[in-house]
């Protein structure tokens, strides 16, 4: 399987997470890379290769241009005011305040535009984010014209949590959701997006909540538990034209892989019945059990099971890179999913 991938990520190097009520160094980190880099070459999964030149304006398809205006400005904003440390939000517009006027001063910017305060803003984090959607929209025109059966998008930072107007959970652009528009440009009809990673895609999801060529389903920790702890719920199906093309299979703290699997053929039901043209896997290994930040018990052979299973479906896929964080073992843990969809 090919892999394409950008040294450029590696501009996303914050120092800071806020994290239990510490500033502790990020989990989401470069060196989860390295690790995944390293395995794809030791087990010879195929060539990587460094993202095509693309045109940057379908980002404006999934998110909103003040938004992208807001990411764009945002370090400079900051570090114009002298502040020493990262960009990190501290006032949100929050239920009981009016989330109408988008504020001026670069603090209530940070609040208006964030769902999360973990992300901190660091100098070159944007930059880093365009090259994901570089690296995803290179892997869907390769898979495309190629006819390839698979193909792996290497992206961080991450993207299902970033949502048209709103960054946090270590996403700033939607990687996958931005992926989804490219395969509609070249012609897919349907498109399916199955998240994997441990959280909730609440970005994906919310992004195409009302829009019926888009099947989003998601598997996760249940959101009462769990980050983003505010979506990802069983009864969220979609509404107006997309009613009936989302699913939530949350659940609870220490789900081993037999139930995990149980809703994951569920999920698999879905995408036979919505028979798309093109599949979208949000694929973050951090339903790994020893993951240091999420609570499910999957073993690392488990994750060739995974991949086995997405070959029979026979689709067009393209995996994205979303979470995971044990560090040791995020390259077994991925290359086992992609090794098991390439031997189907
Ligand atoms: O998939 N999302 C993540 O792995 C990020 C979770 C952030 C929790 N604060
Ligand atoms: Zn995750």
């Amino acid at each position: 399987m090919k892999t394409f991938f950008s040294e450029k990520h590696k501009l996303r190097d914050a120092n800071t997470e806020l994290y239990g009520g510490e500033l502790v160094k990020p989990f989401e980190r470069p060196q989860r890379l390295d690790f995944i880099v390293d395995e794809i070459k030791t087990r010879g999964l195929g060539e990587i290769l460094n993202p095509n030149k693309v045109n940057l304006n379908i980002i404006g398809k999934v998110h909103d241009q003040d938004y992208i205006k807001f990411l764009d400005n945002a370090w400079n904003e900051w570090t114009k005011e002298g502040f020493k440390g990262e960009a990190i939000p501290t006032v949100w517009p929050s239920r009981s305040m009016n989330s109408e006027k988008i504020p001026t001063f670069i603090e209530g910017k940070l609040g208006y535009y964030s769902l999360a305060g973990e992300t901190s803003i660091s100098n070159g984090s944007i930059e880093a984010a365009y090259e994901a959607v570089r690296v995803a929209i290179s892997a869907v025109d390769t898979l495309v014209k190629d006819k390839l059966s698979g193909i792996f998008a290497l992206c961080r930072p991450p993207g299902h949590h970033a949502s048209k107007n709103q960054y946090g959970g270590y996403c700033f652009f939607n990687n996958a959701a931005i992926a989804a528009e490219r395969f509609k440009e070249l012609g897919a009809k349907k498109i399916f997006i199955l998240d994997i990673d441990f959280h909730h895609g609440n970005g994906t999801q919310s992004i195409f909540y009302d829009k019926s060529d888009v099947f989003y389903a998601s598997l996760h920790g249940d959101p009462m538990f769990a980050f983003p702890h505010f979506l990802g719920h069983s009864d969220e199906r979609g509404s107006g034209n997309g009613e009936g093309y989302n699913s939530n299979f949350p659940m609870p703290p220490g789900t081993k892989f037999q139930i995990w699997l149980e809703a994951f053929d569920n999920s698999i039901k879905e995408i036979k019945k919505f028979k798309p043209d093109a599949l979208v896997i949000s694929l973050g290994v951090d339903a790994y059990e020893k993951d240091p930040i999420s609570f499910f018990k999957l073993k690392s052979n488990n994750f060739i099971d995974i991949g086995r299973k997405l070959s029979k479906l026979s689709i067009p896929t393209l995996f994205v890179m979303e979470g995971g964080y044990s560090i040791k073992e995020i390259g077994v843990n991925t290359i086992n999913t992609l090794e098991g969809f390439e031997n189907g």
